[in-house]
């Protein structure tokens, strides 16, 4: 039996709950951190010794870090669907998951740390708009990926699609300038008609406006 544990507003938690609901796989769900705590329970740092969600038990198995999972689960479950086993299909596949982590994901959470989540008296304008730019920046390239491709890695939904598409809902909800991306939107709008991602991602904030706690 697989349970995934972790709060479903956060954005890590979401992309494990994407990959699950996109294969299908039955799991248990139980909300963790936030207001909901439990995150310096022993038995839960017994599995995760960070004290952070999501992570995801499968049987006698315990996975960690949002992308690990995102993997594991493609890996045990979606194999020949969203994770190809030729390397180079993978390849052309996990490198845009490294990116998204190391490079797209970075400035857009900041930026919805600093818009999102911090009150609007203590936000810094300045911050915002250099964060905004930074992001914007990165948006570029997947739109420029995007001229060429339906999706990110090529004609066909895959993994590659599951981080990266997950900063689409909160993008798009910030009340920031951004230039239109037609392919973008495109891709937003094709992602956006698949149940598994409303139902994962699609997760309004409300809870999370003006709140730095954690
Ligand atoms: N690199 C980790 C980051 C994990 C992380 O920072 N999780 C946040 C939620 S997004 C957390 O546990 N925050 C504490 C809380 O929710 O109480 C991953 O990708 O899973």
């Amino acid at each position: 039996m697989i349970t995934l544990y972790g709060r479903r507003s956060s954005c890590n938690v979401q992309k494990a709950m994407w990959v699950l609901n996109e294969l299908d796989v039955a799991h248990e769900h139980i909300e963790l951190g936030g207001d909901f705590g439990g995150l310096d329970a022993p038995e839960f740092l017994a599995m995760n010794p960070h004290g952070r969600v999501p992570v995801l038990r499968d049987d006698d198995v315990v996975v960690t870090e949002s992308d690990a999972i995102v993997r594991y689960v493609a890996a045990c479950y979606g194999e020949g669907v969203l994770w190809p086993t030729d390397p180079a299909q993978r390849a052309a596949i996990d490198q845009w998951l490294g990116w998204t982590t190391t490079t797209l994901q970075p400035p857009w959470i900041e930026l919805f740390w600093r818009l999102v989540r911090t009150p609007v008296e203590k936000q810094n304008p300045k911050l915002i708009a250099r964060l905004t730019a930074a992001s914007i920046a990165q948006f570029q390239s997947l739109e420029a990926q995007l001229v060429h491709h339906a999706y990110i890695a090529g004609e066909a939904f895959s993994l590659a699609d599951i981080p990266a598409g997950m900063t689409l809902y909160r993008w798009f909800e910030m009340e920031i300038d951004r230039p239109a991306m037609r392919h973008v939107e495109r891709w937003y709008e094709a992602l956006q008609e698949r149940p598994a991602y409303q139902a994962s991602i699609c997760i309004p904030f409300p809870e999370l406006v003006g709140k730095l706690e954690y």
